[in-house]
């Protein structure tokens, strides 16, 4: 049996909730067809994030890790294409560090992508009905540092892993302008990806990509 994790941030920015962590939570302990889902919480700070995960992926060594945080403004699950080597925090992270245009490992590759098989999943949700686009950016705060930095501390490992944005929830959109999605969609959404990741060891080919 596989096992996979699947990892969600502590709220940040001042708001005291974070659907990541909400839905992760529900996700704990869950049998998936030929695995299980084990879950880790993931601080919002540049210095204690990426040695979190690696910390529960030397503890449980998952086949798979999913990493996911919350994406206000998307309409949609995104699984994102591609990691960047770069820190360019908009707002201070959780531990007052606000680097600007650092790189997340000196002398890294510019870029890592994914390594989930995002095409089959972006068509295993949309067709259960759950909104689900690949996205070709992760931003430049915490959520890119760790996609960056779990890449590069699995390049040489058989481990695979790849980012996830989710939506707002309903009860963080106080102003009634801004795409959101129930706790219950984004859980079952994040359920769908950790068994089509265990069901296509190889991505399909169907476009995902956007003109600009
Ligand atoms: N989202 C932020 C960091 C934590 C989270 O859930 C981001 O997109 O970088």
């Amino acid at each position: 049996m596989k096992k996979v994790l699947i990892t969600g941030f502590e709220p940040f920015g001042g708001a005291s909730i974070n659907p990541a962590l909400e839905a992760v939570k529900k996700l704990d302990g869950i049998e998936l067809e030929g695995g299980k889902i084990v879950i880790c919480e993931v601080p919002v700070t540049r210095y204690e994030s990426i040695d979190t995960i690696i910390t529960a992926i030397e503890a449980e060594q998952p086949d798979f890790v999913i990493t996911v945080g919350q994406a206000g403004g998307r309409a949609a699950i995104t699984p994102e294409r591609v990691a960047i080597n770069v820190d360019d925090f908009r707002i201070p992270d959780n531990g007052g560090n606000q680097p600007i245009d650092e790189p997340v490992v000196v002398d890294g590759p510019d870029a890592y992508f994914t390594t989930l098989p995002i095409k089959a999943i972006t068509r295993a949700l949309q067709e259960k009905g759950i909104p689900c686009q690949v996205s070709n950016t992760a931003g430049t705060f915490v959520c890119n540092h760790v996609f960056y930095g779990v890449q590069h501390y699995l390049r040489d490992k058989n481990i695979g892993h790849g980012f996830i944005h989710i939506p707002l929830l309903p009860e963080q959109d106080t102003t009634g302008n801004q795409a959101t999605m129930s706790l219950d969609v984004i859980a079952e959404g994040l359920r769908l990806i950790a068994q089509a990741t265990l069901d296509n060891k190889k991505d399909i080919a169907i476009t995902a990509g956007q003109i600009c």
